[in-house]
């Protein structure tokens, strides 16, 4: 997680691709970027804001958050919000992600008490989109869980799901005259793996094998929860999608021809994008080689106590059918061998029993685990078509960092878009994916978590040393904006 990798040269990237004459978007593609409200927002106690885990997880000494910062200011979009209109506007996007910040609508997580004043902001920021023409895709939870609601055991705790939904109630019914594309949770493995089993994301739980699932779970029945509210509370008179936004890498065997590196792979890809997929999209239920390779392991090491992998209870709103688009978030790709990782140790990583490898000829942006994979995206588009009967998909995040010193002439992330943009375009028109839009991960340099403001993916640099946070367009900004305003009235012309 640490930004140690540096930006290599190789392969070569170039800023103008050729052969892209063909490439077309259909009408009503969303172009857009994203954000999430505790790495822009700043304010984090302000205005009657409560604490989130992430305010907690910041300001406790001993963590292990690059050089002890925190999301404190950061953009201080909560006072800025005019400014990153002001970028949006200029990328010409027609659709902006963004999150909110549950502890500052519900300072202690429910609803007995709404702060008015994070009411305000919300609806401001909502409104001026609106008013711009542009539409807002709003994630109800971005890893900022109310402090109050982790004090009483936060995602491990059954409780969660109800309270969750409650809070997605008022936000359909504060928002959702406006708001017509909602995520419930983002990436719920980062918040199991990395909050839960690692400890370096919050609350920083280290619970190896057992607390993820748990968290997963819980996760998992808050949003068919949520779904099922907004199916029968609000579909009708506010007419929206609802989905939840999974991460997931590219993942195909290190050796095409090993049965060995194909089951891994297989492993591999269950523990991620079947793990929060599956339910949702095939069967209600986690796919069965994660079961079996869980139980299998559980009983090699003498666990007794039930499966650690939790079951769905028939009495609850039954997970099948509760996303209404495929949200995914991909950034990166990995060829997969067996596991290497020590048997007798409980752990995610030795019931998934596969290990992911870089391969040498893919270049590495920024962070280490951010293997730049273009193609990687077209395949998984693919594969989401075969397995999850074809569903509309957003692609809710996808980007590139930097590190290092500032290079506002990005050249190497300008061809990153060109690249993953063609790629996009080839599952379109080539393998019939029903891709909807694209998100570019991100409007603005941010608080990038355990990483602190080391790694930069902004379309816009923010200079974190002023006051003001100035934003300036990168030249990766100023080609996507062209890129979109180029597909924009190409379909125009094409009706
Ligand atoms: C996503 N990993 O998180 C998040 O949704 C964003 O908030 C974040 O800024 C973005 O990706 C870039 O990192 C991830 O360690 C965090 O593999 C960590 C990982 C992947 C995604």
């Amino acid at each position: 997680m640490n930004a140690t990798a540096n930006i290599t040269n190789s392969p070569e990237w170039n800023c103008i691709h050729t052969n892209d004459s063909e490439t077309m978007f259909p009408t009503n593609f969303a172009w857009g970027a994203a954000t999430s409200a505790y790495q822009i927002e700043g304010g984090w106690n302000v205005d009657d804001k409560g604490p989130s885990i992430w305010d907690t997880f910041c300001h406790e000494g001993g963590r292990l958050v690059f050089e002890g910062q925190s999301g404190d200011v950061t953009c201080n979009s909560y006072e800025l919000w005019e400014e990153d209109l002001r970028c949006i506007r200029q990328l010409g996007l027609t659709h902006y992600r963004l999150s909110l910040s549950w502890s500052r609508l519900l300072p202690e997580g429910i609803t007995r008490h709404v702060n008015q004043k994070g009411l305000r902001y919300y609806n401001k920021v909502i409104n001026d989109l609106v008013a711009s023409d542009v539409l807002p895709m709003v994630t109800l939870y971005h890893f900022d869980l109310p402090q109050a609601l982790q004090d009483q055991g936060g995602w491990k705790s059954p409780e969660i799901a109800a309270i969750f939904d409650s809070y997605a109630r008022f936000c359909f019914e504060s928002f959702g005259d406006r708001v017509k594309l909602w995520i419930t949770l983002n990436e719920p493995y980062v918040c199991a793996k990395l909050g839960h089993e690692d400890g370096i994301f919050a609350p920083g739980v280290k619970e190896p094998g057992m607390a993820a699932y748990l968290v997963g779970h819980n996760m998992l029945r808050g949003h068919a929860r949520a779904w099922h509210s907004y199916n029968v509370l609000y579909r009708a008179k506010q007419g929206g999608s609802v989905s939840l936004a999974i991460n997931s890498d590219w993942a195909e065997p290190l050796d095409p021809a090993s049965p060995d590196d194909t089951a891994a792979t297989e492993r591999y890809l269950a523990f991620t994008l079947g793990w929060f997929a599956w339910p949702l999209f095939v069967t209600g239920d986690y796919p069965e080689v994660m079961r079996s390779s869980i139980e299998v392991r559980s009983k090699e090491l003498g666990y007794q106590e039930g499966s650690r992998l939790p079951r769905f209870s028939k009495d609850e709103p039954s997970l099948l059918g509760t996303a209404d688009f495929f949200a995914l978030n991909y950034y990166t790709s990995r060829r997969v061998k067996p596991g290497e990782c020590c048997p007798g140790v409980l752990g995610l990583k030795s019931d998934q029993d596969a290990e992911g490898v870089v391969d040498p000829s893919w270049p590495v942006c920024g962070v280490s685990w951010l293997a730049v994979v273009p193609d990687g995206l077209r395949k998984l588009l693919k594969y989401i078509k075969d397995t999850f009967n074809n569903p509309a998909v957003y692609i809710t995040e996808n980007g590139f960092s930097q590190v290092g010193p500032v290079d506002m002439e990005d050249v190497q992330r300008c061809g990153f878009y060109h690249d993953i943009i063609q790629e996009i375009a080839r599952a379109l028109r080539e393998d019939g994916v029903d891709v909807r839009g694209y998100f570019a991960w991100s409007l603005l340099d941010n608080f990038e978590w355990a990483d602190g403001f080391s790694v930069r993916f902004g379309l816009f640099h923010v200079d974190f040393s002023r006051p003001e946070r100035p934003r300036t367009a990168y030249r990766s900004g100023r080609e996507y904006a062209g890129i979109i305003s180029k597909y924009r009235s190409q379909t125009m012309v094409n009706i």
